[in-house]
């Protein structure tokens, strides 16, 4: 007999070790362990959903006739990490071999790797594309560029294609879709999923053992297991999706969803599969109940930016954290937990991500991922911030989207130019500005938005880095054009705001 090792975002009923494996005789492993609950502080409701859709799917498991060994967080015979509770099940069940799937983070692979057991590694088919098939797109490149990774799986996989052609005949609608939202009474909401006896449980747990961890646990409404996720995904399908495209890029006071999935967070434990939730959205366009738009741009973040992150954690390995290209060092401001600022978008983006452990894509990018690059915070504090707060993050999805995309730390490997931008930007894409203490109008010295002193700050600061980036060009002779009285005036007023966070002072 084998062990057969199921980790806590492997809750996938044919995950390659259960399809290699031999229900009669082979004991699945799974186990609630302090090394993989606390890598990083993650917010409470991370781990209240890790675990409970954990218990969930060992019992749907057990049912399904395997044998389970589960272990619980607050079991004292629990081992302290994933490899001293595989050795304690060795011994249990005189098992010497196991079987697993291949783990997402480097992390967790090299210590499976040196844990003394014979460890089969199996590839992870979850993922759309074919181990190897990313190195070699990208062997022999200098820059990465999701645009044309997407376009090769849209043809691997025959996704919104009509013959050789994308339909429609674009590859990509996103010009269409950088709308911003009003207020809607009838905005589609995300499915919100009762605690069932496991649930309030694993909630008692969390509140016990990780009263210190950052973010609200209560009320928890994610689902904790498939067939619950699947409605969530039918909802979101039948409400949101048509919408979705237009308004991807939209922010609104008090939304913290707007037509977005909320579905990252069962995609990536497993609950859902990728392959099957693209299919499902071309279906809504063939059938005419969502635009071409819509399709098109949901497919794309998965087939193209889920797929392309995922290669590039693995091709950059595990020093790719540690990257600081632009050199920051800033400590991370205190209010990135506690939601302390004046900054109404800020604030927004903060207090949701505690609330639901949850921020939407432009609120991770463009707010708090904007300001902690202007404000030359720490890449790896980024990173591990990031990691902790989403109930979807796992580092090789955090990472490259943090890393490379929004912190620019790798030299410009994933993105093309950093993303990089003024208040402006937040006042045409969202409303947070109207009831702001800061003026978005004002661009420096008394009452001016951080962000505005921040961007061409961050430009000057960092010149000798950027200046030579083509898609900077017309930023950089903007800022020349400016008089050498605005520009110290600028400088002067960005040092203001930099000098109040290093000092712990409210901004
Ligand atoms: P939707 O807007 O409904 O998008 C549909 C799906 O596309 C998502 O469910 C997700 O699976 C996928 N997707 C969209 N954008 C990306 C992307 N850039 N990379 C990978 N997948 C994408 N996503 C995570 O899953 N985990 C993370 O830890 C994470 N950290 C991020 C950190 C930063 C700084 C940024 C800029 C983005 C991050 N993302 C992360 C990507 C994206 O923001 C989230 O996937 C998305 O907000 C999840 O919400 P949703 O399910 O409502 O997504
Ligand atoms: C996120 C998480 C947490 C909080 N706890 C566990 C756990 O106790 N046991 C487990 O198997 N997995 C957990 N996970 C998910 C793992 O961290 C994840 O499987 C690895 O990071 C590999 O991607």
């Amino acid at each position: 007999m084998r062990l057969v090792l199921v980790l806590g975002d492997q809750l996938t009923g044919d995950l390659s070790a259960l399809k290699a494996a031999d229900k009669s005789r082979d004991v699945v492993v799974m186990a609630e362990v302090r090394d993989e609950a606390s890598y990083v502080r993650h917010h409470k409701k991370k781990i209240a959903f890790t675990f409970s859709a954990m218990r969930h799917f060992a019992e749907t498991l057990r049912k399904a006739g395997w044998t389970v060994a589960y272990s619980a967080y607050d079991d004292p015979d629990t081992g302290r990490s994933i490899c001293s509770e595989l050795l304690r099940r060795a011994e249990e069940f005189g098992a010497g071999d196991v079987l697993s799937t291949e783990c997402g983070e480097h992390r967790l692979r090299a210590a499976l790797s040196d844990c003394p057991l014979k460890v089969e590694v199996l590839p992870d088919t979850r993922l759309i594309t074919p181990p190897g098939a990313f190195a070699d797109w990208a062997s022999g490149r200098k820059q990465f560029r999701m645009e044309y990774f997407y376009r090769e799986m849209r043809r691997r996989t025959g996704l919104l294609m009509e013959g050789d052609a994308p339909a429609g005949g674009k590859w990509n609608y996103d010009h269409d879709n950088r709308k911003p939202a009003k207020p809607d009474l009838l905005m589609p909401r995300p499915m919100r999923h009762d605690p069932d006896a496991i649930t309030e449980a694993v909630l008692d747990l969390v509140a016990r053992e990780f009263p210190d961890n950052p973010g609200q646990l209560r009320p928890f409404w994610f689902a904790t297991d498939t067939a619950a996720a699947k409605r969530a995904a039918k909802k979101f399908f039948a409400e949101a999706l048509p919408d979705f495209g237009t308004y991807q890029d939209a922010m609104l006071e008090g939304e913290p969803f707007l037509y977005h999935s909320v579905l990252s967070v069962y995609l990536n434990a497993g609950l859902l599969d990728p392959m099957e939730l693209c299919r499902q959205a071309e279906a809504a366009w063939r059938e005419g109940h969502v635009p071409l738009n819509a399709a098109e741009g949901y497919i794309r973040q998965i087939l193209g930016w889920r797929e392309y992150v995922r290669g590039i954690y693995d091709l950059e390995g595990p020093d790719y954290t540690r990257q600081n290209g632009l050199g920051a060092t800033r400590d991370l401001p205190g209010f990135y937990y506690t939601g302390d600022t004046d900054m109404a978008c800020m604030k927004a983006a903060i207090d949701q991500t505690m609330e639901h452990a949850y921020a939407h894509h432009i609120q991770r990018l463009m707010i708090t991922g904007t300001f902690a690059l202007l404000a030359g915070i720490d890449p790896h504090q980024v990173h591990e911030w990031y990691l902790e707060v989403y109930a979807d993050a796992y580092e090789w999805v955090e990472a490259p989207n943090v890393i490379g995309m929004s912190q620019f730390a790798d030299g410009g490997r994933l993105a093309s130019k950093p993303y990089a931008a003024s208040g402006a930007y937040i006042n045409r894409m969202s409303d947070h500005c109207a009831g702001c203490a800061y003026k978005v109008s004002v661009k420096r010295g008394q009452g001016a938005c951080p962000f505005n002193p921040l961007y061409w700050d961050f430009l000057d600061r960092n010149r000798a880095k950027l200046d030579a980036n083509p898609r900077l060009a017309q930023m950089y002779r903007t800022w020349d054009r400016m008089d050498a009285g605005a520009q110290a005036e600028t400088r002067g007023s960005a040092a203001a705001v930099l000098a109040r966070l290093e000092a712990g002072e409210r901004v």
